[in-house]
Protein backbone atom coordinates (compact mmCIF):
# COMPACT_ATOMS: atom_id res chain seq x y z
CA UNK A 1 0.00 0.00 0.00
CA UNK A 2 1.65 3.62 -0.46
CA UNK A 3 2.09 5.98 1.76
CA UNK A 4 -0.61 8.45 1.32
CA UNK A 5 -3.19 5.23 1.55
CA UNK A 6 -1.56 3.91 4.28
CA UNK A 7 -1.84 7.29 6.65
CA UNK A 8 -5.46 8.02 4.81
CA UNK A 9 -7.23 4.64 5.03
CA UNK A 10 -10.78 4.93 7.20
CA UNK A 11 -10.17 8.14 7.95
CA UNK A 12 -13.74 10.20 7.34
CA UNK A 13 -11.61 13.62 6.53
CA UNK A 14 -8.65 14.49 5.47
CA UNK A 15 -7.37 18.58 6.12
CA UNK A 16 -6.09 19.19 3.68
CA UNK A 17 -5.44 15.87 1.19
CA UNK A 18 -2.11 18.11 -0.34
CA UNK A 19 -0.92 18.63 2.96
CA UNK A 20 -1.08 14.96 3.85
CA UNK A 21 0.53 13.70 0.66
CA UNK A 22 3.53 16.10 0.64
CA UNK A 23 4.40 14.66 4.50
CA UNK A 24 3.85 11.16 2.59
CA UNK A 25 6.45 12.11 0.23
CA UNK A 26 8.84 11.51 3.40
CA UNK A 27 7.06 10.60 6.79
CA UNK A 28 10.36 9.30 8.46
CA UNK A 29 10.88 10.66 12.11
CA UNK A 30 7.74 13.05 11.41
CA UNK A 31 5.41 13.69 14.52
CA UNK A 32 1.51 13.19 14.46
CA UNK A 33 -0.51 12.85 17.56
CA UNK A 34 -3.99 12.17 19.36
CA UNK A 35 -4.63 13.91 22.71
CA UNK A 36 -7.18 11.67 25.22
CA UNK A 37 -8.87 12.86 28.14
CA UNK A 38 -7.58 9.95 30.11
CA UNK A 39 -10.31 7.03 31.58
CA UNK A 40 -9.88 3.95 33.06
CA UNK A 41 -11.03 1.91 30.95
CA UNK A 42 -10.19 2.11 26.81
CA UNK A 43 -13.01 1.17 24.66
CA UNK A 44 -13.60 1.23 20.80
CA UNK A 45 -13.58 4.99 20.29
CA UNK A 46 -10.17 5.13 21.52
CA UNK A 47 -8.84 2.26 19.60
CA UNK A 48 -10.16 3.50 16.16
CA UNK A 49 -7.44 6.13 16.64
CA UNK A 50 -5.11 3.97 18.03
CA UNK A 51 -5.50 2.28 14.88
CA UNK A 52 -5.13 5.59 12.81
CA UNK A 53 -1.65 5.76 14.83
CA UNK A 54 -0.29 2.29 14.57
CA UNK A 55 -0.96 3.38 10.44
CA UNK A 56 1.26 5.91 10.88
CA UNK A 57 4.08 4.08 12.96
CA UNK A 58 4.37 1.64 10.16
CA UNK A 59 5.08 4.49 7.44
CA UNK A 60 7.96 5.68 9.89
CA UNK A 61 5.98 8.32 11.52
CA UNK A 62 6.52 8.89 15.56
CA UNK A 63 3.60 8.78 17.66
CA UNK A 64 2.69 11.63 20.78
CA UNK A 65 0.31 10.27 22.90
CA UNK A 66 -1.32 13.13 24.91
CA UNK A 67 -2.59 12.15 28.25
CA UNK A 68 -4.82 15.16 28.21
CA UNK A 69 -5.11 15.62 32.16
CA UNK A 70 -5.61 19.06 32.21
CA UNK A 71 -8.30 19.27 29.60
CA UNK A 72 -10.18 16.08 31.55
CA UNK A 73 -10.21 18.63 34.27
CA UNK A 74 -11.34 21.52 32.73
CA UNK A 75 -14.15 19.31 31.37
CA UNK A 76 -15.02 18.57 34.99
CA UNK A 77 -13.83 14.27 35.02
CA UNK A 78 -12.85 14.22 38.13
CA UNK A 79 -10.40 15.88 40.46
CA UNK A 80 -6.89 15.69 39.64
CA UNK A 81 -5.00 13.15 41.64
CA UNK A 82 -8.24 10.60 39.65
CA UNK A 83 -7.47 11.80 36.57
CA UNK A 84 -3.59 11.15 36.94
CA UNK A 85 -4.14 7.43 38.46
CA UNK A 86 -6.53 6.72 35.11
CA UNK A 87 -3.77 7.77 32.66
CA UNK A 88 -1.26 6.29 34.06
CA UNK A 89 -3.90 2.91 33.22
CA UNK A 90 -4.84 4.22 29.75
CA UNK A 91 -0.69 4.02 28.52
CA UNK A 92 -0.11 0.62 29.63
CA UNK A 93 -3.37 -0.38 27.75
CA UNK A 94 -2.43 1.57 24.64
CA UNK A 95 1.24 -0.44 24.75
CA UNK A 96 -0.81 -3.73 25.36
CA UNK A 97 -2.85 -3.05 22.05
CA UNK A 98 0.20 -2.72 19.86
CA UNK A 99 1.33 0.46 19.92
CA UNK A 100 5.55 0.37 19.51
CA UNK A 101 6.93 1.14 22.94
CA UNK A 102 10.59 2.19 21.31
CA UNK A 103 8.60 5.10 18.61
CA UNK A 104 5.26 6.26 20.98
CA UNK A 105 5.96 9.07 23.14
CA UNK A 106 3.56 9.33 26.14
CA UNK A 107 3.13 13.24 27.29
CA UNK A 108 1.04 14.43 30.15
CA UNK A 109 -0.18 17.62 29.52
CA UNK A 110 0.41 19.08 33.09
CA UNK A 111 4.18 18.43 31.93
CA UNK A 112 3.82 21.82 29.89
CA UNK A 113 0.82 23.08 29.87
CA UNK A 114 1.03 25.20 32.96
CA UNK A 115 4.52 26.56 32.06
CA UNK A 116 4.50 30.31 31.41
CA UNK A 117 4.64 30.43 27.66
CA UNK A 118 2.14 28.06 27.44
CA UNK A 119 0.25 30.52 29.69
CA UNK A 120 0.79 33.73 27.57
CA UNK A 121 -0.15 32.05 24.21
CA UNK A 122 -3.24 30.74 25.73
CA UNK A 123 -4.08 34.36 26.62
CA UNK A 124 -3.30 35.75 23.23
CA UNK A 125 -5.45 33.12 21.88
CA UNK A 126 -8.45 33.80 24.14
CA UNK A 127 -7.67 37.38 22.69
CA UNK A 128 -7.93 36.38 18.99
CA UNK A 129 -10.88 33.90 19.32
CA UNK A 130 -14.59 34.95 19.78
CA UNK A 131 -16.31 32.89 22.96
CA UNK A 132 -18.99 31.91 20.44
CA UNK A 133 -16.31 30.16 18.21
CA UNK A 134 -14.71 28.84 21.19
CA UNK A 135 -18.09 27.65 22.31
CA UNK A 136 -19.19 25.87 19.08
CA UNK A 137 -16.13 23.96 18.86
CA UNK A 138 -17.01 22.30 22.24
CA UNK A 139 -20.25 21.18 21.35
CA UNK A 140 -19.41 17.55 20.78
CA UNK A 141 -17.14 17.50 23.82
CA UNK A 142 -18.39 19.22 27.05
CA UNK A 143 -19.69 17.21 29.39
CA UNK A 144 -22.37 18.37 31.35
CA UNK A 145 -25.35 20.73 30.15
CA UNK A 146 -24.39 23.78 31.47
CA UNK A 147 -21.15 24.99 29.39
CA UNK A 148 -18.45 26.94 32.04
CA UNK A 149 -15.50 29.19 31.41
CA UNK A 150 -12.96 26.20 31.47
CA UNK A 151 -14.80 24.39 27.98
CA UNK A 152 -13.89 27.41 26.06
CA UNK A 153 -10.50 27.40 27.21
CA UNK A 154 -10.28 23.61 26.67
CA UNK A 155 -10.81 24.33 22.47
CA UNK A 156 -7.94 26.76 22.76
CA UNK A 157 -5.43 24.66 24.62
CA UNK A 158 -5.99 21.44 21.94
CA UNK A 159 -4.94 24.08 19.69
CA UNK A 160 -2.09 25.34 21.15
CA UNK A 161 -0.81 21.55 22.39
CA UNK A 162 0.03 20.95 18.47
CA UNK A 163 2.38 24.11 18.47
CA UNK A 164 3.99 22.76 22.06
CA UNK A 165 4.51 19.31 20.50
CA UNK A 166 6.27 19.90 17.65
CA UNK A 167 3.63 18.08 15.71
CA UNK A 168 3.39 17.74 11.75
CA UNK A 169 -0.02 15.90 12.12
CA UNK A 170 -2.94 15.47 14.63
CA UNK A 171 -5.50 12.65 14.26
CA UNK A 172 -9.21 12.75 16.22
CA UNK A 173 -12.83 11.49 15.56
CA UNK A 174 -14.97 13.28 13.75
CA UNK A 175 -16.61 14.72 16.87
CA UNK A 176 -12.95 16.88 17.07
CA UNK A 177 -13.13 18.73 13.95
CA UNK A 178 -14.51 21.63 14.96
CA UNK A 179 -11.92 22.08 17.37
CA UNK A 180 -9.40 20.82 14.49
CA UNK A 181 -10.89 24.06 12.49
CA UNK A 182 -10.37 26.38 14.93
CA UNK A 183 -6.78 25.86 15.59
CA UNK A 184 -6.35 25.76 11.23
CA UNK A 185 -7.15 29.60 11.76
CA UNK A 186 -6.40 30.90 15.08
CA UNK A 187 -3.21 29.23 15.21
CA UNK A 188 -1.55 31.62 12.54
CA UNK A 189 -3.18 34.70 14.08
CA UNK A 190 -0.70 34.26 16.92
CA UNK A 191 2.24 33.42 14.28
CA UNK A 192 2.11 29.58 14.45
CA UNK A 193 1.56 27.12 11.65
CA UNK A 194 -1.87 25.49 10.48
CA UNK A 195 -0.72 21.66 11.16
CA UNK A 196 -2.61 18.91 8.66
CA UNK A 197 -5.57 16.42 10.59
CA UNK A 198 -7.45 13.09 9.83
CA UNK A 199 -10.42 12.69 11.37
CA UNK A 200 -11.58 9.09 12.03
CA UNK A 201 -15.29 7.88 11.55
CA UNK A 202 -17.63 7.50 14.31
CA UNK A 203 -19.00 3.79 14.68
CA UNK A 204 -22.73 3.73 15.54
CA UNK A 205 -24.28 2.24 17.93
CA UNK A 206 -23.97 -1.53 18.07
CA UNK A 207 -27.83 -2.72 18.49
CA UNK A 208 -29.40 -0.16 16.41
CA UNK A 209 -26.96 1.04 13.69
CA UNK A 210 -28.16 4.66 14.61
CA UNK A 211 -26.07 7.50 15.86
CA UNK A 212 -22.82 6.59 18.09
CA UNK A 213 -21.48 3.93 20.30
CA UNK A 214 -21.16 5.18 23.52
CA UNK A 215 -19.67 4.83 26.94
CA UNK A 216 -22.57 6.97 28.43
CA UNK A 217 -25.25 5.22 26.40
CA UNK A 218 -26.24 1.97 24.80
CA UNK A 219 -23.52 -0.84 23.74
CA UNK A 220 -19.98 -0.29 24.20
CA UNK A 221 -17.10 -3.04 23.82
CA UNK A 222 -14.23 -1.66 26.51
CA UNK A 223 -10.88 -3.50 27.35
CA UNK A 224 -12.50 -4.89 30.13
CA UNK A 225 -15.03 -7.29 28.45
CA UNK A 226 -14.34 -11.14 28.45
CA UNK A 227 -14.59 -13.31 25.62
CA UNK A 228 -18.36 -14.39 26.48
CA UNK A 229 -19.37 -10.60 26.87
CA UNK A 230 -17.63 -10.03 23.46
CA UNK A 231 -19.77 -12.80 21.93
CA UNK A 232 -22.89 -11.32 23.75
CA UNK A 233 -22.83 -7.52 22.67
CA UNK A 234 -21.71 -8.84 18.67
CA UNK A 235 -24.51 -11.38 18.65
CA UNK A 236 -27.21 -8.66 19.87
CA UNK A 237 -25.99 -6.08 16.79
CA UNK A 238 -27.31 -4.91 14.22
CA UNK A 239 -26.41 -6.55 10.77
CA UNK A 240 -28.58 -6.36 7.61
CA UNK A 241 -27.32 -8.07 5.21
CA UNK A 242 -25.84 -4.61 3.46
CA UNK A 243 -23.51 -2.42 3.93
CA UNK A 244 -26.27 0.46 3.60
CA UNK A 245 -28.97 0.10 5.21
CA UNK A 246 -31.75 2.73 4.53
CA UNK A 247 -31.97 6.32 6.10
CA UNK A 248 -29.30 7.41 8.27
CA UNK A 249 -28.48 3.30 9.32
CA UNK A 250 -25.46 1.78 9.69
CA UNK A 251 -24.18 -1.72 9.57
CA UNK A 252 -22.46 -1.52 12.84
CA UNK A 253 -21.04 -5.09 12.19
CA UNK A 254 -19.40 -4.43 8.64
CA UNK A 255 -18.31 -0.87 10.38
CA UNK A 256 -15.95 -3.12 13.07
CA UNK A 257 -14.90 -5.44 10.48
CA UNK A 258 -13.65 -2.01 8.25
CA UNK A 259 -12.34 -0.06 10.81
CA UNK A 260 -11.33 -2.49 13.68
CA UNK A 261 -10.41 -5.67 11.98
CA UNK A 262 -8.79 -5.42 8.92
CA UNK A 263 -6.50 -3.02 9.39
CA UNK A 264 -5.07 -5.60 12.18
CA UNK A 265 -5.06 -8.73 10.69
CA UNK A 266 -3.66 -9.69 6.82
CA UNK A 267 -6.24 -12.25 6.88
CA UNK A 268 -9.66 -12.91 8.35
CA UNK A 269 -11.07 -16.51 8.72
CA UNK A 270 -14.32 -17.76 9.24
CA UNK A 271 -14.54 -20.82 9.97
CA UNK A 272 -17.70 -22.70 9.03
CA UNK A 273 -18.93 -26.73 9.17
CA UNK A 274 -18.43 -28.32 5.52
CA UNK A 275 -21.90 -28.70 5.63
CA UNK A 276 -22.32 -24.89 5.61
CA UNK A 277 -20.06 -24.53 2.81
CA UNK A 278 -16.54 -25.16 5.15
CA UNK A 279 -14.18 -21.81 5.64
CA UNK A 280 -13.79 -18.72 3.68
CA UNK A 281 -11.21 -16.43 4.00
CA UNK A 282 -11.07 -12.81 3.17
CA UNK A 283 -8.07 -10.51 2.87
CA UNK A 284 -9.61 -6.95 2.50
CA UNK A 285 -12.87 -5.67 3.71
CA UNK A 286 -14.76 -4.99 0.41
CA UNK A 287 -14.86 -9.13 -0.25
CA UNK A 288 -16.35 -9.70 2.92
CA UNK A 289 -18.84 -7.03 2.82
CA UNK A 290 -19.53 -8.21 -0.89
CA UNK A 291 -20.59 -11.59 0.58
CA UNK A 292 -22.77 -10.26 3.43
CA UNK A 293 -24.65 -8.60 0.99
CA UNK A 294 -25.03 -11.44 -1.22
CA UNK A 295 -25.86 -13.78 0.76
CA UNK A 296 -22.70 -16.11 0.66
CA UNK A 297 -21.70 -14.57 4.38
CA UNK A 298 -24.75 -15.34 6.75
CA UNK A 299 -24.83 -12.56 9.46
CA UNK A 300 -24.55 -15.20 12.21
CA UNK A 301 -21.41 -16.52 10.82
CA UNK A 302 -20.13 -12.93 10.36
CA UNK A 303 -20.73 -12.45 13.85
CA UNK A 304 -19.16 -14.46 15.52
CA UNK A 305 -16.29 -13.98 13.46
CA UNK A 306 -15.95 -10.58 14.48
CA UNK A 307 -16.35 -11.50 18.40
CA UNK A 308 -13.38 -13.49 18.36
CA UNK A 309 -11.28 -11.35 16.63
CA UNK A 310 -12.06 -8.20 18.53
CA UNK A 311 -10.97 -10.68 21.49
CA UNK A 312 -7.89 -11.23 20.17
CA UNK A 313 -7.18 -7.41 20.09
CA UNK A 314 -8.28 -6.72 23.25
CA UNK A 315 -6.84 -9.72 25.31
CA UNK A 316 -4.14 -8.29 26.00
CA UNK A 317 -5.19 -5.23 27.77
CA UNK A 318 -7.49 -7.13 29.52
CA UNK A 319 -5.53 -9.45 30.88
CA UNK A 320 -3.18 -6.22 31.96
CA UNK A 321 -5.85 -4.33 33.62
CA UNK A 322 -7.16 -7.42 35.63
CA UNK A 323 -2.92 -7.82 36.65
CA UNK A 324 -3.62 -3.63 37.94
CA UNK A 325 -6.24 -4.47 39.80
CA UNK A 326 -5.23 -7.88 41.89
N1 LIG B 1 -10.64 16.64 23.05
C1 LIG B 1 -10.13 15.28 23.25
C2 LIG B 1 -8.98 15.24 24.19
C3 LIG B 1 -7.83 16.08 23.71
C4 LIG B 1 -7.35 15.89 22.45
C5 LIG B 1 -6.27 16.59 21.99
I1 LIG B 1 -5.79 16.16 20.08
C6 LIG B 1 -5.63 17.54 22.81
O1 LIG B 1 -4.54 18.27 22.38
C7 LIG B 1 -6.13 17.74 24.06
C8 LIG B 1 -7.24 17.02 24.48
C9 LIG B 1 -11.30 14.41 23.76
O2 LIG B 1 -12.45 14.77 23.50
O3 LIG B 1 -11.04 13.36 24.35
Amino acid sequence: MDTFELLTRNADEVVTEDEVRELAQDPDGKRVYVGYEPSGVLHLGHLLTANKLIDCQEAGMEVVVLLADVHAYLNGKGTFEEIRETAEQMRAQFLAYGLDEERTEFVYGSEYQLDDDYALDLHELELSTTLNRAQRAMAEIQSGETAKVSHVVYPLMQALDIEYLDLDLAVGGMDQRKVHMLMREELPDIGYEARPVLHTPIVADLTTGEGKMSSSEGVTISMEDSADELEEKVNSAFCPPTRDPEGDLENPVLELFEYHVFPRFEEILVERPDEYGGDLAYANYESLATDLESGELHPADAKGTLASYLDELIAPGRTLLEELRA
